[in-house]
């Protein structure tokens, strides 16, 4: 069986099975190279005065890593400049913090390059490779250009924004080309896939084929949605084990018969922690009989620290979560509790398995496996309700969750109100089919789907004579 070459921004060295300090993602490709043997490249989160282009290649729990620094410049203008102030805010609609500076682009096309050097003479004659995230959609144009033939995909864990959004991207037109030298584009929903493809149709004169495939530039490529998920089995476990039921029982007797709201983000524009927040404030001032009755949890870690935008984010929260404190809280009772530290996997879990209503709010989010991850840790008998965004990608698979507009306080205070108010039965109903999507469309599936897809294309794309139109013409 060919080798996996998964790529991405940062490396996380894979972990055994359950281990507590891996996030959503990083557990996602470790259990991809689990799997086929494999490889996983990326930067090592180090940065040196000048680029060496040094490898540095390690043995980790059965999988081959391989990292490389990047000089100081690098960091600055491809990461927390082109992928984390450009990409990001304007993927999640967020054109009014989107900072479009000319030395960002060429930053982010430098280290691509950089990636595409030091990895050409790792991929061995049928190889597949995974590029992750926005941070290298360019990847791709630049393994062809140094002759590497073998199947390559991409996968955007962020939306792929509307049409009108990515025209205020300066040089849009050739970040998109440079998709076109992948075999396969995976996105997580059908509506970011549209959202690519209406770009693709209506501003380069692209064209679809009845197969779902694409054609622009003089090449074809396929775009697909493949959900990602979550290792069902590894949570319900990691909720059981000792510190996941240490740390429920700590929460149970914490709560004192209360009911609990949860917030669990990365301290992110995107995830409408301020929004939420007010939407709370809003419930507790139009309905003063549940004050006491419950209290809501909010755990935000942070992130992107060199990026302004993240700078005073949390400022902003603790000062916002203080003023509904003072407004509603009394001598014995605290509305929000606010959290700033990281969990390992298995607090996680039992703080999960405690909480009564979950509140994934995010304004925009590519998937949000925090829902998920709150679905699996229930106990069967007595489930939890899910109040969701329907911004979400989550929201297109997860439809027996609380679907809710989290620009709208007096929608999200209503959802919640409906959650505290959930019969058992009800619950009970909607948890067994959030459940059974979440077991269906776990790890393993978003996984198998993608490598099978790429292969699949990669053969088809062999067999087939790739016409070639005239560079940067469109077709009709
Ligand atoms: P993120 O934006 O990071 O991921 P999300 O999918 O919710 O968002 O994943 C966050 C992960 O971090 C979860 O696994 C969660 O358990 C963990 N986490 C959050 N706070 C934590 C804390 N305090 N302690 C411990 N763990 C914590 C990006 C996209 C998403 C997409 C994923 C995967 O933005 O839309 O779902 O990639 O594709």
């Amino acid at each position: 069986m060919s080798r996996l070459i998964v790529v991405s921004n940062r490396v996380n060295p894979p972990a055994p099975e359950g281990a507590s300090s891996q996030g959503g993602l990083a557990m996602a490709i470790s259990a991809a190279l689990r799997e086929y043997s494999g490889v996983w490249f990326g930067w090592s989160g180090n940065s040196t005065p000048t680029y060496t282009g040094q490898l540095s290649m390690q043995r980790v729990n059965g999988v081959t890593v391989a990292t490389m620094d990047l000089e100081e410049q690098d960091i600055e203008e491809y990461y927390n400049g082109y992928a984390n102030r450009t990409l990001w805010p304007l993927f999640h609609y967020r054109i009014d913090l989107t900072q479009y500076e000319r030395s960002y682009g060429e930053g982010y096309e430098r280290v691509n390059a950089r990636f595409a050097d030091t990895l050409v003479p790792l991929i061995e004659p049928g190889d597949i490779v995974w590029v992750q995230d926005y941070h290298l959609i360019p990847l791709a144009r630049e393994l062809r250009a140094r002759g590497v033939k073998n199947a390559i995909g991409f996968f955007l864990h962020i939306p792929w924004p509307a049409r009108e959004l990515i025209l205020t991207l300066p040089r849009h037109r050739q970040l998109v080309e440079s998709m076109f030298h992948y075999d396969v584009l995976g996105f997580h929903t059908e509506e970011w896939k549209n959202a690519f493809n209406s770009y693709v149709l209506h501003e380069v004169g692209g064209m679809q084929l009845s197969d779902g495939r694409v054609r622009a530039f003089g090449r074809m490529v396929r775009p697909q949605a493949f959900p990602i998920g979550i290792d069902p089995a590894a949570f319900v476990s990691l909720k059981t084990s000792a510190l996941g039921q240490e740390s429920y029982d700590r929460m149970v007797e914490s709560k004192a018969g209360r009911k609990m709201l949860l917030g669990v983000d990365r301290l992110d524009y995107s995830k409408g922690i301020d929004e939420r927040l007010l939407a709370y404030d809003r419930l507790l001032a139009d309905n003063p009989d549940l004050k006491r009755k419950i209290f809501l949890l909010q755990i935000s870690t942070a992130t992107r620290s060199e990026v302004e935008a993240y700078q005073d984010m949390f400022a902003k929260l603790d000062a916002l979560s203080g003023r509904i404190n003072g407004a509603h809280a009394e001598m014995d009772w605290i509305p929000i509790r606010n959290v700033h530290r990281m969990h390992s996997r298995e607090e996680l879990a039992g703080i999960y398995r405690a909480a009564d209503v979950a509140l994934v709010t995010p304004l925009r989010d590519g998937m949000n496996l925090v829902a998920k991850e709150y679905v699996a840790a229930q106990d069967e008998d007595d489930p939890g309700v899910l109040v969701l965004s329907r911004f979400a990608g989550a929201a297109a698979q997860m439809k027996d969750a609380l679907i809710v507009n989290p620009f709208s306080q007096e929608d999200v205070a209503d959802a919640i109100k409906k959650a505290l108010a959930m019969p058992l039965e009800e619950r009970r109903k909607r948890w067994r089919a959030l459940m059974d999507g979440v077991e269906r469309d776990d790890i393993v599936a978003w996984r198998d789907k993608f490598v099978a897809a790429l292969r699949e294309a990669h053969k088809a794309g062999a067999a087939r004579p790739r016409p070639r139109i005239a560079a940067g013409g469109g077709e009709g």
